[in-house]
């Protein structure tokens, strides 16, 4: 580890070698430090401060607009906005249905709302049938984006059957393994070491695979994280560590749980690479993250990000909000990540209003199916209570 980095304007130290066998570095701007450091969140692109909610097409609309785009140009950019869309809906509807009289979701339940720029950057850069993907029990944002159905994710909402994991797992344990999607995980940090597993099954049978292990700030402080980017560097595997920085675990702002706030840093003594980036900007994501993959599959090595980004709504759904002020989320929603992206298509000509208007109601669509169809669904049968707990049949199976 050759160039540890001191001064904090091009902070961010050791990337891959170059074919001479030098270190070289992952530098970071000086404009990506401009950030709004009362939040914590590092914001490159915060000019665009406006925009609150899904309502944000409306707001935007008033500003400048480029009509007619023709249709192919800008289609990928229109898909990730509208699975960030997709995915801000699906949690917004999760909210109704679990607060609304006659509950129809129960249990444990944690949104993703705000943090959708992560999920959907990192679609961008899945190769499903070779990649891995784990993470927390705040994974629904991360089943869509991998390509759940609105409708096996809202059925596992409602605990029903056809949901992903049979409607037994809930909110927290969506599952998809024919994507390589390896699950929610309710232990905060447990999964950390499931995640070098699949990395190391990449790298010993030689699948040009990468592992998306992420996790919360929350979890940088357990001690599987220590384990776990020890052994993945150690061992050299294709993991790409994430933090989901929602600036917040529980109740518990970052600078009261981590001594060193730059979360970044940790992955220092481990001699990985590591970048801490704008998690709320979807390009952003895809570019850095994208290196850190490339990193991956070249030289089956470990990277590690801290994605910034915030949560608009509680940690779960009995969360009272009383460690946050409304204008601490008010400015949170001044970064958006939909707004964001939404504003930066239209100003690129690749999004018009007919489009948006579109896109917004072909998703409240989806999600209202969704939902009507999850509730139509059966539970699951009596009969499968003692199945898919263990791998051989359980003992007291008949
Ligand atoms: C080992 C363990 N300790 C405590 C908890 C209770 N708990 C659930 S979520 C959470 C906070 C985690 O925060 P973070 O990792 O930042 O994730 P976020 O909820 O912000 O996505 C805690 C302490 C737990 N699930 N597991
Ligand atoms: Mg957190």
């Amino acid at each position: 580890m050759d160039s540890l980095v001191a001064s904090h304007a091009d902070a961010f130290l050791a990337g891959p070698l170059n074919q001479a066998g030098k270190r070289l570095k992952w530098t970071v701007a000086a404009r990506d430090l401009r950030l709004p450091k009362a939040l914590g969140v590092r914001a490159v692109h915060d000019r665009w401060q406006y925009g609150v909610n899904m309502a944000v097409a409306n707001e935007v609309e008033k500003r400048q607009v480029v009509k007619h785009a023709s249709p192919d140009t800008g289609a990928e950019e229109r898909r990730r906005l509208r699975l960030m869309l997709l995915i801000r809906r699906f949690e917004e509807r999760t909210y109704q249905e679990y607060t609304r009289p006659g509950q129809k979701i129960g249990g444990f339940c944690h949104l993703y709302s705000g943090q959708e720029a992560v999920a959907t950057g990192i679609s961008a850069l899945y190769q499903k049938g070779k990649d891995y993907l784990i993470t927390a029990y705040r994974c629904h944002g991360h089943s869509l984006a991998l390509g759940m159905s609105p409708r096996a994710a809202m059925a596992e909402m409602f605990g029903k059957s056809t949901g992903c994991s049979k409607g037994k797992g809930g909110s927290m344990h969506f599952f998809d393994a024919a994507a390589g999607n390896m699950g929610g995980h309710g232990i905060v940090g447990g999964h950390l070491p499931l995640g070098i597993g699949f990395a190391f099954a990449q790298k010993y049978k030689k699948t040009g695979g990468v592992t998306f292990c992420l996790f919360g700030d929350g979890a940088v402080n357990q001690g599987t994280h220590n384990e776990a980017l020890n052994m993945a560097s150690l061992y050299k595997v294709p993991c790409v560590f994430i933090v989901e920085n929602n600036q917040m675990a529980m109740g518990t702002q970052v600078e009261r749980h981590s001594a060193e706030t730059d979360l970044a840093k940790r992955a220092a003594g481990y001699n990985m690479p590591f970048k801490d980036i704008d998690g709320n900007d979807v390009d952003t994501v895809m570019r850095e993250i994208g290196m850190a993959v490339e990193r991956g599959r070249r030289d089956e090595s470990p990277s590690y990000i801290v994605a910034n980004t915030y949560r608009f709504r509680g940690h779960s759904m009995s969360d009272a909000m009383k460690y946050r002020s409304k204008e601490e989320l008010e400015r949170a929603r001044q970064r958006d990540p939909i707004s964001i992206y939404e504003v930066r298509l239209r100003e690129k000509g690749l999004l018009d209003d007919e489009q948006s208007r579109e896109m917004h109601e072909e998703v409240a669509q989806i999600i209202d199916e969704a939902a009507r169809q999850a509730d139509a669904d059966p539970q699951p049968a009596l009969e499968e209570r003692f199945n898919d707990i263990l791998s051989e049949t359980y003992p007291l199976q008949k």
